[in-house]
This record gives C-alpha cells, structure tokens and sequence, in this order.
C-alpha cells in the first residue's frame, strides 16, 4: 500500500496587481474576506533573538518574527555587474540582472564587465539614510545575484567586488550604516549560480560551456561556505532572502538542511520559503505540506486577502526591473506605492520595496523622489502600519484598516483613500463603543466627533482631507473588534450524491449561530447550531448570528445541491482488483495507465490528436519518465479511475506549467497556460466503479511538477491512489 501524507490544502485567492492604479483613478484589488489576524503576541515588538519557548525550549516563533512583523516596511537592493551595462545590449534596452542570460551573453563577455564596475559615488549612510527616512525598517541587498557575482569580499571566489577597481567591501560599510541608523540589515542569496561551474543546470544556450565534472553537493558546500562568511563577518543579519530555487537540481531536502545549517549560525535569523522548493511560484506562498522557510514572499503582486496565521511579504519593483535599467521610467506612483503599503499592512503582511542603484553606487532620481515623499506620509502615520495587525472588516469601501490591541480594546487605523464628500466617514458592521477618534495627521489630535447608526459608527470629519493620498484615522474602541460578521460554511462541498453534512462556524466571542432551512432570516426562535447536521435533499440554509436573543450579524445563506452521480463505465476486470486491495507485484498488468509522450514548444496544452507521440506505453502514475529532455515536453496519461464509492469527488492538479483532467471527457480541472507551480481544482459527481481519466501536461522550460490529487466527503485531500488507476 502506499501510504499518503494528509495534506491540507490552503486556498488562495490571489488578484493580480490592478493597473488601473496606473492610471488618475486608484483601485486597489479588493481587500475581501480578511478574516482578523492577530498574531499570537498582541502588538508590542519584541527582540529578534527571542528567549527560548520555555514549554519547548525552541525560540518561540512569533517572537522570532516579531521585529519584522511590526517592521511592515523594507527596502529590496538589487546591485551587481549588471548595473554596468544598465540594461541595454546589442542595441536592445530590456534587460535588467538577467541579461546574462537573457542576451545569451558568454562567461567570458560578461565578465568584461568586472574592471568596469567601479561605484566611487557608493556612500552607505546616503543609502541607509534614504531607507530609514523613507520610514523602512530593514534593507535586504543581493550578496551574490544568479550571475554568481558576489557584493561581498569573500574567499570562496575571485568573482567578488574586491576583484574590481573598488577593492571595497560594501556589506561591511552598510551593515555600518545600518547599525548606526538602526535598521535591520539582511542578505539576499541567490541558490541558482550561472557562473560557479559546479552549479547545475547549465544555461540552455551554454553549448560550448560542458559540465562535465560539476559536482552539485560540492556547489551546496560552496554556498554554506559562503553563508557562513555572510553570517560570521557582518554582525547580526535579519533576514536570508534565499532566490533562486526553481530549477530541477534543488529540493526540498537541500532547503531544510541549508536551513538548519543558516539557522545554527544565527539562531534568530529569519529565512524565507525560497530556501525550500514548494513555492508557488509569483503567488509566492507554500504549497500545502511543503516547507517553507518562516515566510512566504509573494512578487509583485499583493495576496487578495490577509492570510490568518501565514507571515508573508510581498516584494516589488518601483519600475519594471529589479536591477538598474536606464532606459525604465515606468516607475510607479508615490501614490500607488502609499495605498498598496497600506493595502498590504491592512493584509497582514510586509512590503519590501525594491530600489536598483546604478554602476556609479547611486539611486536613481526618481526612486529617491519616491522615497522621500513616503516618508513624508511615513512621518505623520507611520503608527498605522508598524506593529500593526491584518484589518477585522472583509472590505471597506473607502479604503483600508489596520489595527492594533491595547490593554483595553484596539485602536483601528481608518486609511482613507476616497474622502466622504457629506464629511460623514460611516465604519459599518461594528458593534464595539468607541472612546475617541483623530487625525494621525493633526499633532494636537483634536477629537472627531463619533455617533452610532444601528451597527455603524459614524465619524464626522473636516472638510478637506489633510492628505491628498490617505489620510489616516486612529479610532480607539473598547474591547477586541466586534463585528456583525455572519458565520461561515465550513463545508467543501456545495454538491453531493446521498447525503451532506453541513457545518457552520463563527470567529466571533459571546455569540450564538442560529439557522433556517429556505430563505427566511433565521429569527430569535429558529434552531441553535450546536454541531453539523446533515442534509439530504437540495437545501437552502440562512445562518445567523446572535446576542442576548438579537440579531447581531447579516444571514448568510448557502444551497446545497443533490445530483446524480455519473454512471460507470461497464469495464470488464478479469480478477477484479478492489480498490485499497495491497497492489501486488505481478498483479495483471490493467493497474496503471496509457502515457503518450510528446516533445514541442507550447505556451498551453495543445491538440494533441494532430500529433504523434514521440513514445507511449503503460506507466504506474503520473510521471515524466520516460523522456528524452528536460524541458519543452508534454506528457497525456489515459485510462481509467476506480472510485470507491458514489460521491462528489474533487479533483486538484498542481503543475509548473499547464494541466488538464478530464472525466469521462468531461473537463474537470483547467490549470492550462504558461505557470509557475499552481493549483486549480474542480468537482464531479461519480457512481462507484470505473469512469474516464485524462490527465494533460506540458513544460516548456525551468521547473516542472504534476501532482494530482482528490478528495470526497469520506476521503481527506490526497494524492490519486495508484491501485485507483487502471488502463
Ligand atoms: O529571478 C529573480 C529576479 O531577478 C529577482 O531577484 C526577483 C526578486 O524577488 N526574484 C527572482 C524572480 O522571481
């Protein structure tokens, strides 16, 4: 039998970045369902390097995270030989710390670069100053890019700064200025090395450039040497940024053991999910059972919602480049970069806001310009993002909220964007009484005056906004927030064959979750929820929450649906195999499936009955062998699933890049298209015995992965059980 591990699955919903900010207008991707988050520790900072939990005796991690969870803010440095050529080659001005390899340029010519780089104007206290007054509270700077150039003076490799005309070690000069301007300072570590030659894989492009002789573990052993130096020669570090991991030679293994090797150099160093392999790729948070370091680091784009219990940073260009490109005057807003900070705090989460310097050791005027206005907004209401915690409310429409608990109650910071035209700021769907209110802006915090209107507070406001941007309301309330938040369906399931159970749950204290079967608003004497019930026709519910025999939320209402399973297919097994039956080596050879193997450059999955397979035959499951290369290759598996019972059945695929599955050719799950590692799922009702299966798959190049997995209402997530498939 092969034993599966129980994996939970998160779900994310992600939203792309809205560049409708881009134009006069601001929408920020909507800030729904945020449920509070609150970490364990309340909102007083605490030191990084965090007494020991004495119940475990390991440090307590949310004291390790605590500096950085109340920091909110940093700055991303991305510096190295490829500020040189600033983004332009051959004529072409695209490029910014990939042109190595995106201009296909040969070891030898990219190193003409190195006696060319020489920042005479690099001052680390201009660059230190800029951050702190740019109100960031750590700098995490590249000490070796995927070029394999390293900013730091170190003896693993003469590709370092002190072999250029600088001859000056710039890590040892900002940790300096950190330390005297009180940031954090923190390393950014490339695992993938396009220059070390023990370091696989080779470029595609690199024909001439052999790896015979690389030796990957020897090239792990180089990176240990190199981050014992990162961790030994420059004080105490923040953060190790890790970058990099996508590529078939690093997994999960490697990133726990450089993990604990990081950790035991510097037990209060924070290290992010990029030193393992189960990111999800630009959503950048961990997939479901992976390990993920201490947090996620979503790029360029901000998670839809907070994600209770998950310490994530989202990381992101002023313009389009990471490092410098002189031709890049896409630089965002001031005002773009002001609201997504406050969007991302109001989620929980922290902002590390990138800035790429030039070969002469100088910031760009316009990342400067940026800086030095955010930190004028920073000065006035810093408070309403550092130490903060994920807003209470799903969604405002005027903007957005952070909050912060006191020995009483919290203060909830009003970040309003879209100033009330009437001078009435309503804060609908909380029941707590407010104390007091005022403008961050307003040194002498003249009290707003606050009046109640059924289950809003509303606040009266001046007649101009003090910041044309976001203006920053403190509101101190009595006790936790308490909000008229309805409950919650905890079941999966909207669909099912016989019967469902229907669970509900609310977060709130001191309330009582009351429901109804139709459309009707439960009322005082509808029936308590006091544990699932089960339903076994199609069912509207209405749920409700009260107090003291009143409604103190808005009903929500779910239907459940009964349907009819599809029927099996009459597939005949000579000695029928049960499914959970130990599967037996030498069993008929029908467990398994079909897999046509195809080679070819797609951006999604293409119509595979015009082509023909570059080999076939009968495979135990969904792997990518046998196989000719490792990328630009596709791979369709047929045959048939035995399910064990009649249920709604859902199923999940998690591939780097595109996937399909069919069921009895109906499309189940569609996670098609050119991707990093991502899942998608979908949900079929099937009678208990064989039906169809189609599971597709293409890679065009870097990493790849097809996991595909099901669950029912009896069986938890888990991979596709072999002894399930039969051909
Ligand atoms: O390939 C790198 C890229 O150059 C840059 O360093 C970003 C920053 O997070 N990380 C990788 C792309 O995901």
């Amino acid at each position: 039998m092969i034993h599966r591990l129980l994996i939970f699955s998160l779900i994310l919903f992600i939203s792309g970045f809205d560049n409708a900010m881009a134009q006069s207008g601001v929408s920020l991707p909507n800030a729904s369902a945020s449920l509070p988050f609150l970490s364990p520790r309340g909102s007083e900072s605490q030191s990084s390097t965090a007494m020991p939990d004495p119940a475990t005796g390991k440090p307590d991690p949310a004291a390790q995270m605590a500096w950085w969870s109340d920091a909110r803010f940093g700055m991303f440095i991305h510096w190295g030989l490829y500020s040189v050529p600033a983004g332009e080659w051959n004529g072409k001005t695209e490029y910014g710390e990939w042109i190595r390899t995106s201009a296909e340029i040969p070891l030898e010519v990219y190193d003409q670069f190195r006696p060319r780089f020489n920042p005479v104007q690099f001052d680390a206290d201009a660059w230190v100053r800029m951050a702190r007054d740019a109100g960031m509270k750590y700098i995490v700077i590249t000490s070796k890019h995927h070029d394999g150039f390293c900013l730091f003076d170190t003896k693993q490799s003469e590709f370092n700064i002190m072999s250029t005309p600088f001859k000056r070690d710039p890590m040892r000069e900002l940790t300096a200025a950190c330390e005297k301007y009180g940031l954090k300072f923190c390393f950014y570590y490339s695992i993938m090395d396009w220059h070390h030659p023990d370091y696989l894989p080779r470029r595609p492009w690199e024909k001439t450039r052999s790896s015979d002789g690389a030796d990957f573990d020897r090239y792990v052993s180089y990176m240990k040497a190199q981050l014992k130096e990162l961790l030994t020669n420059y004080g105490e570090i923040g953060v190790l940024w890790f970058d990099g991991e996508w590529e078939s030679t690093w997994n999960e293994k490697h990133g726990k053991e450089i993990y604990q090797y990081v950790k035991s150099l510097q037990p209060g160093i924070l290290v992010n999910n990029r030193v393992g392999a189960g990111r999800l790729d630009m959503e950048g948070l961990t997939k479901a059972g992976a390990f993920g370091g201490d947090f996620g680091t979503p790029e360029q784009q901000i998670p839809a919602t907070g994600l209770p219990g998950v310490y994530w940073e989202t990381c992101m260009t002023m313009n389009d480049h990471w490092g410098y490109n002189k031709a890049d005057k896409n630089f965002k807003s001031t005002k773009e970069i002001i609201l997504m900070l406050a969007d991302i705090a109001s989620k929980g989460g922290n902002y590390l806001l990138n800035v790429g310097p030039t070969s002469e050791g100088l910031f760009p005027q316009e990342s400067r310009d940026r800086l030095a206005a955010i930190g004028k907004w920073m000065a006035s209401n810093g408070e309403s993002v550092y130490g903060t915690q994920a807003s209470p409310f799903s969604q405002l429409k005027w903007g957005r909220c952070t909050q912060k608990l006191t020995a009483t109650g919290a203060i909830l910071y009003l970040h309003v964007f879209d100033w009330p035209s009437d001078g009435q700021l309503e804060l609908s769907g909380v029941l707590n009484t407010a104390e007091k209110a005022y403008l961050l802006a307003d040194p002498a915090k003249t009290p707003l005056r606050i009046k109640r209107q059924n289950d809003a507070l509303v606040i009266s406001l001046p007649e101009r906004a003090p910041d044309t941007i976001n203006s920053v309301i403190a509101l101190y309330i009595q006790g936790k927030p308490d909000l008229t938040d309805p409950p919650g369906f905890q079941t999966v399931f909207d669909t099912f064959v016989d019967s469902l159970s229907v669970s509900l749950v609310s977060n709130r204290d001191n309330v009582q979750i009351r429901y109804s079967i139709g459309t009707k608003d439960p009322s005082s004497t509808s029936p308590l929820y006091m544990r699932p019930f089960t339903v076994k026709e199609t069912t509207l519910v209405s749920a409700r929450c009260f107090r003291d025999g009143k409604p103190v939320s808005g009903t929500v209402r779910k239907e459940f649906r009964k349907v009819a399973p599809r029927a099996p297919h009459p597939v005949r097994v000579e000695d029928p195999v049960r499914v959970g039956d130990p599967v037996r080596v030498g069993d008929p050879v029908r467990v398994g499936l079909r897999y046509r193997y195809f080679e070819g450059a797609w951006d999604s999955l293409p119509d595979f009955t015009t082509m023909k397979p570059v080999k076939e035959g009968i495979t135990p499951g969904f792997v990518f062998t046998p196989r000719n290369q490792d990328d630009l290759f596709s791979f369709v598996y047929d045959g048939y699933v035995q399910v064990p019972e009649s249920d709604v059945y859902i199923f999940f695929t998690s591939s780097d890049d595109g996937s399909c599955l069919w069921i009895d050719d109906q499309l189940v799950v569609n996670n098609d298209g050119l991707h990093g590692l991502t899942e998608k799922s979908g949900s079929i009702a099937l009678a208990k015995g064989f039906h169809k299966i189609r599971v597709a798959f293409f890679e065009r190049t870097g990493s790849d992965t097809l996991e595909v997995s099901v669950m029912s209402q009896t069986k938890p997530k888990q991979r596709l059980p072999a002894e399930w498939l039969f051909y």
